[in-house]
């Protein structure tokens, strides 16, 4: 297989309810769709679902598409591969940027599964034809907003709920929410806001009594020994997100007792290989994991829910429908849940069509190469 043409598109769509973090809020999203082109004209689109500010992880939507534009395609077009696990190695240089590699990386998948006409989840050797969607809720104005949105999406269907947790919204939000559902699957994520020498680790521990599934990134990505430390004062399994890029952190992470499940996600992992292979070391290592989000626009969240179709994915994921974020998605049919279950389409590729309509309406920067 040989790609002879790649696109790039800044597409912006707006959130149907803006999100916040311990970092930061956001109303609209800028995500890079990525289309990779054979000679046949059969085309495989990725999504680079950065955040725009550098919070999360070191990459913005600029530098995701200088990295793609100035070396990851240049370094894929023209090349011969067989299989999508080569493509990766033809960047092999490049270190780090994770959410551009994993964009392009996308795309070479879906380009070879339409091709081979074996639907995306197939072609990773996913094993569940529906998937178990949890949702994640933003830090809100005030406790009574934060129940509103839980009750929405309890009323859904969707049996997990992770709260965003920041220094000051932690026990109580939680408190609040247990105090109404003593029975839901429940779990915190701070995005690393956590620090043991500015004094939150009582806030921590006070989270332990409440049974939850998991508090996840509590501290610093580069931080495992704090997690370790954690870890061994609570019950509460401790979940790790940014602090797990490569295969590589996760064997350090595993090997120092700073985990018990882990969050894979696709993006932050560089693509879908990498993010397999975690999978496989994860669950030989007896850890359970669930895949997480970034927001993704529909490419990237079917790319998701191939993922979260492999058998380790024993935990509910954040796969929730497009409508939970996007008025209208680009792909057709949306993702959609019934009840907090998303099915795993059966058709070749993405699963999906492209609205390559919307994409029109909604691209604010386009490159070709
Ligand atoms: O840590 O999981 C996170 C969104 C932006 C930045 C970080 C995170 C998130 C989410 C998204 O929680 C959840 C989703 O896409 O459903
Ligand atoms: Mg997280």
């Amino acid at each position: 297989m040989r790609v002879t043409a790649a696109r790039l598109h800044r597409v912006r769509l707006p959130l149907v309810h803006a999100f916040a973090t311990s970092s930061h809020r956001k109303a609209e999203l800028d995500h890079i769709l990525v289309e990779l082109e054979d000679a046949s004209g059969a085309i495989g689109w990725g999504e680079i679902a950065s955040p725009s500010d550098p919070y999360y992880a070191p990459e913005t939507v600029e530098s995701c598409w200088h990295i793609a534009e100035r070396y990851l395609l240049p370094a894929v077009l023209g090349q011969e591969w067989d299989e999508p696990e080569q493509v990766p190695r033809l960047w092999a240089k490049v270190r780090g940027n994770q959410f551009a590699k994993a964009g392009v990386d996308v795309a070479a998948w879906v380009l070879w599964s339409t091709l081979r006409g074996v639907p995306l989840a197939q072609a990773l050797g996913g094993t569940r034809a529906e998937v178990t969607a949890g949702v994640s809720l933003g830090i809100e104005p005030t406790i009574d907003d934060l129940l509103t949105q839980v009750r929405r999406q309890v009323d859904a269907g969707y049996p997990r709920v992770k709260l965003k947790i920041a220094p000051g919204w932690d026990v109580e939000p939680v408190r609040a929410v247990r105090a109404e559902y003593p029975d839901l699957d429940l779990h915190v994520d701070a995005n690393g806001i956590y620090s043991e020498s500015a004094g939150h680790l009582a806030a921590l521990l006070a989270l332990d009594e409440f049974g939850l599934t998991m508090i996840e990134q509590p501290f610093a990505p580069r931080n495992l020994l704090a997690h370790t430390r954690l870890q061994r004062a609570v019950e509460t399994p401790v979940c790790l997100d940014e602090s797990v890029e490569t295969l590589d952190d996760l064997e350090t992470a595993l090997s120092l007792e700073a985990l018990r499940v882990l969050n894979i996600k696709v993006s932050r992992m560089g693509g879908l290989t990498a993010a397999r292979a975690a999978h496989d070391l994860a669950r030989a290592s007896g850890i359970a994991v669930w895949c997480g989000g970034m927001h993704e626009f529909g490419i990237g969240r079917a790319a998701n829910v191939a993922l979260s179709s492999l058998p380790g994915f024993t935990l509910p994921s954040d796969v929730s429908a497009s409508e939970k974020y996007y008025a209208r998605d680009v792909v057709t049919p949306p993702v959609v849940a019934r009840r907090g279950v998303v099915q795993v389409p059966e058709s070749a590729g993405l699963g999906h069509g492209v609205d390559t309509d919307l994409i029109a309406a909604t691209t604010i920067a386009t490159a070709s190469l």
